[in-house]
């Protein structure tokens, strides 16, 4: 087991509400997976560091508007930007386990009631995962959690509409775990879906259609 040269890591993406538990999950996921002996890395999206990236963050804190149809672009672009990074990491074995991928692009960008078909073609020829992990909590539980910032999105109404959304685009593949249940619980589960859930494909269809 772990970091053999011949084979190439896995791309595991986990996704819920805000609130769900993702970024910590995540985070817990990578070290476990490194105790393990894994090359394993921890992203997230959107990445803010980049330029686009600085344009993303300033329409979440509010400082900056932008058309509905602009950010959507830029947030794909965002992973447009990260795709050849990815790709020679996970061809190099390293492990990425994504906090939000195309997924969360797709379903907050038709809650604003933008075309869902719309909303998904850019992100075709995006790195497929191998893995989807959806942390599955009720809205009004998330909101009960606390912690919503006072960035755009971070409210109730619209975080119904996200998680209707996320239904809309659940296909049988994914693996869900109920984030109600105590972090260490949902630590251990997703654990478990990374060894015994993970089809991991020897190449990466490029054409994939991910969303
Ligand atoms: P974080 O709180 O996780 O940093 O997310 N979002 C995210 C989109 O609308 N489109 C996307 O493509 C992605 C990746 C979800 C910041 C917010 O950005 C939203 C919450």
């Amino acid at each position: 087991r772990g970091g053999k040269e011949d084979s190439r890591g896995a791309l595991v993406v986990l996704e819920g509400l805000d609130r769900c538990g993702k970024t910590t999950q995540s985070a817990r996921l990578v070290t476990n997976l490194e105790r393990l002996g894994y090359s394993a890395e921890l992203w997230r999206f959107p990445d803010r560091t980049t330029s686009v990236g600085k344009m993303i963050s300033s329409y979440l804190s509010n400082e900056s508007q932008l058309d509905d149809h602009t950010i959507h672009l830029l947030f794909s672009a965002n992973r447009w930007e990260k795709r050849s990074l990815m790709e020679s990491k996970l061809k190099s074995g390293t492990t990425l386990v994504v906090d939000r991928y195309s997924y969360s692009g797709v379903a907050f960008s038709s809650a604003k009631g933008l075309d869902i078909e719309w909303c998904k073609a850019p992100e075709i020829g995006l790195l497929a995962p191998d893995l989807v992990v959806y942390l599955d909590i009720p809205p009004e539980k998330a909101a009960e959690r606390g912690g919503y910032g006072g960035e755009r999105y971070e409210q109730l109404e619209f975080q119904k509409k996200v998680g209707h959304n996320y239904q809309v685009l659940c296909s049988p593949t994914w693996k869900i775990i109920d984030a109600c249940s105590s972090m260490e619980d949902v630590e251990e589960q997703l654990q478990e879906m990374f060894f015994v859930g993970l089809i991991r494909n020897i190449y990466f269809n490029d054409s994939t259609t991910i969303v």
